[in-house]
């Protein structure tokens, strides 16, 4: 197929694909890895939840690839293309470069040829797999996008979570799937999530979440696994699981930083709760029908953690609303990156989401009494 008849739902699925394997090979390859965990300061950092905030090559590296083949096949999106991370990393010189992806992959390697210290293996096999492309047939999804959406680009915006449990990333290992079929940490709970927002009214469009690391294989390498849903005026489409409202148990998901207190009031109403790592993570196993909902009442997500799996909720009839909000119920609403400082964009009432409306309202009416 053509880039040119891509639609944006399809385009931001597969490049979500070059992402998961730019992801996969930094993962895989020590140097790199170590050469390139840097700690977030200033407004970047998310204090709220880590002492200490990184950002790894592959973080950079993964948004800029997004940012770029979304704004050179859509060009209305060009400008509306954000994401969580700034685009800058710095070298063993102590150098900041930042990190572009060239028109020609010569351009790129020359780029990260800087940041790697002059490392020209691990900057040539990096600069091949941003370049890579691929096809439909190569992704592991259930059921594939349409090739038209119907979205007015010239109305969409776009958040990129690069990398979103990174200290799982950083930390690397595998974990085991509890009864639920959910991994508390690990691997397993880091995803790359691409959502499409409507500018004007702030309501999540169409959702991209990739899990580079969703199956170890016996041959020790990770097999990963995409999903996409589109929320708009004429669709509502998703590839994820049917029939899951009939078979979710009552499990609710929460952070393992989140208050005793909120705990009990779930356990009081009958709810199993369970941790997990990584807010995309969560939000994906929500939409998965794992469990009935993610609560969070804490300010430690942001609009780049929800936005892609908060299109996937609604496909499926749910919504992601702020979660300490006495006076009333409302969703959370999407607006495009206008400053640099990252706490504007912070989810700061927390969230509760679900794929039914009916549990949100109850949640709701449990935690603000
Ligand atoms: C983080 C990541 C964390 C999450 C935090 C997010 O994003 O998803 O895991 O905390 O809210 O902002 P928790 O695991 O407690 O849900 P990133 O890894 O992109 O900084
Ligand atoms: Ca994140």
């Amino acid at each position: 197929m053509s880039d040119v008849s891509q639609s944006l739902i399809q385009c931001a699925l597969l490049v979500s694909e070059t992402a998961a394997d730019i992801a996969r090979q930094c993962r895989s390859n020590t140097k790199l890895l170590s050469l390139l965990v840097q700690e977030k300061s200033g407004d970047d950092a998310n204090r709220g939840r880590f002492a200490h905030d990184f950002k790894t090559l592959a973080d950079v590296l993964v948004q800029r690839v997004v940012a770029k083949r979304i704004g050179r096949q859509f060009t209305e999106l060009a400008n509306n293309v954000f994401g969580e991370e700034n685009d800058k990393i710095q070298n063993n010189c102590g150098n900041d470069v930042t990190i572009k992806i060239g028109d020609s992959m010569d351009e790129t390697f020359q780029c990260l040829l800087e940041a790697l210290d002059d490392d020209m293996e691990s900057a040539r096999s990096l600069a091949v797999a941003a370049h890579k492309k691929y096809t439909l047939a190569q992704l592991n999804v259930k059921t594939l996008p349409p090739e038209k959406e119907c979205l007015n680009l010239k109305e969409i915006g776009v958040w990129i979570d690069p990398i979103d449990s990174t200290n799982e990333y950083i930390v690397g290992t595998a974990c085991t799937e509890n009864e639920y079929g959910i991994c508390s940490k690990g691997l397993q709970c880091v995803t790359i999530n691409i959502g499409m927002f409507d500018k004007k009214t702030g309501r999540p469009v169409a959702g991209v979440i990739n899990q580079p690391f969703h199956e170890l294989l016996s041959n020790g390498k990770w097999s990963g696994h995409c999903y996409w849903a589109i929320c708009s005026e004429q669709y509502k489409l998703n590839s994820l699981p049917t029939n899951i409202k009939e078979n979710t148990p009552k499990v609710v998901l929460t952070s393992s930083n989140e208050e005793e207190a909120v705990t009990k009031i779930l356990q009081q109403s009958g709810y199993t709760v369970v941790t997990a790592s990584g807010a995309g993570y969560k939000l994906l196993c929500t939409a998965l029908g794992l469990v009935s909902g993610y609560v969070l009442t804490k300010n430690t997500t942001f609009l780049w953690d929800t936005c892609a799996a908060h299109a996937m909720l609604l496909s499926l009839g749910g919504d992601v609303c702020h979660c300490v909000c006495p006076a009333s119920l409302k969703s959370l609403s999407y607006g495009p990156k206008i400053q640099s400082s990252n706490q504007t964009y912070c989810n700061s009432r927390g969230i509760i989401a679900s794929h039914e409306i009916e549990i949100i309202q109850r949640i709701h009416t449990l935690l603000n009494g």
